[in-house]
């Protein structure tokens, strides 16, 4: 990455893609400001990786966007695929899909247009989730058939993680408990890894209840969405001193997850999995690194690597 990036470095912006080869992975990427990806790339190297921190997102981000032509469940669909739900249930979530997914991805309205939307939508979904009698029980069962797959190259980016010290956020507007049902199911159990999403609350005979407060959605993964909560943003979100970090997404969403973090750099990368013609120039424009339909990490693993090579450690 760093060699394409001194290779191709020009100061105009450019929305052209270049082609990077990750050993027998071949990525297509837009850096539209190389210049400023190259600084960013030089000063993790410098700082190295005991100042580095990941904030992800998950859905679609590490998980997989698509496998075989066929569409990975997020953490929301996997709830969805719960054995016991009627076919009014499913068509029930069918439709809100249809409807707000559409509202979600729309370029053409902004984020404060879309807000009510998707309160609407998180809101709706899990009053039927609540409505639907979910059962603690199944949640493993539920997360081994649902088919969900994580980027190629998650062993050794979560490897990497742990092996360096580097913490990781996982920062998710969908189920926190399937989150961590799919790090179990894929073995990763690595120390420093939190997850900071919407966790399900059960009754004494574990079926669900309800969410936990405040809700996270696309629009308001932030820090600062902590502020009023009782406990302070920092010690929900676990928020340490690393003064640099790697954030990545795959919605326009996902770029202020930093936001209210200690950090003082941030080097975005986002996976543009859908629609890239339409969205396109609005992730070049706000991404230091967009992934064009890429199923792998190698652009997060080449930063980590990077920031491996830097520093005192
Ligand atoms: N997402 C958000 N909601 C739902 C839902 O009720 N069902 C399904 N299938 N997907 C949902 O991880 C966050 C992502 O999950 C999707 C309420 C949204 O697309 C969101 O970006």
């Amino acid at each position: 990455l760093l060699r394409l990036l001194e290779q191709t470095c020009r100061d105009e912006p450019s929305e052209l893609p270049v082609v990077c080869q990750f050993g027998d992975t071949k990525c297509r990427l837009v850096m539209k400001n190389r210049r400023r990806v190259l600084e960013k790339l030089q000063s993790l190297m410098s700082g190295g990786p005991d100042a580095l921190e990941v904030i992800t997102d998950f859905d679609h981000t590490l998980s997989k966007f698509s496998e075989n032509g066929r569409r990975v469940p997020s953490s929301h669909g996997i709830m969805e695929s719960y054995p016991d739900l009627s076919a009014e249930d499913h068509k029930y979530f069918r439709e809100l899909y249809t409807k707000y997914y559409a509202i979600e991805i729309c370029p053409d309205m902004s984020d404060e247009e879309k807000l009510p939307h998707m309160i609407e939508w998180w809101t709706r979904s899990h009053d039927r989730m609540v409505l639907a009698g979910f059962q603690k029980s199944v949640l493993a069962q539920t997360v081994d058939v649902s088919g969900v797959a994580l980027r190629d190259g998650w062993h050794q980016f979560f490897d990497r993680l742990e092996e360096l010290g580097i913490p990781c956020l996982i920062f998710s507007a969908g189920i926190g408990d399937i989150i961590q049902e799919i790090l179990v199911h894929f073995d990763i159990r690595g120390k420093l890894i939190r997850v900071v999403s919407n966790f399900m609350l059960y009754n004494e005979k574990g079926v669900l209840r309800g969410f936990s407060e405040p809700l996270i959605h696309t629009f308001n993964k932030r820090f600062s969405a902590f502020a009023s909560s009782e406990a302070s943003a920092n010690d929900l979100v676990g928020a340490t001193d690393r003064r640099h970090v790697l954030l990545m997404g795959d919605t326009m969403g996902d770029l202020r997850m930093s936001e209210g973090c200690n950090a003082d750099l941030v080097l975005t990368v986002g996976y543009l999995n859908d629609r890239v013609q339409d969205r396109l120039s609005g992730y070049a424009d706000k991404f230091d690194i967009v992934c064009l339909e890429d199923h792998s990490l190698c652009v997060p693993l080449a930063v980590i690597e990077a920031a491996a090579t830097g520093g005192t450690a």
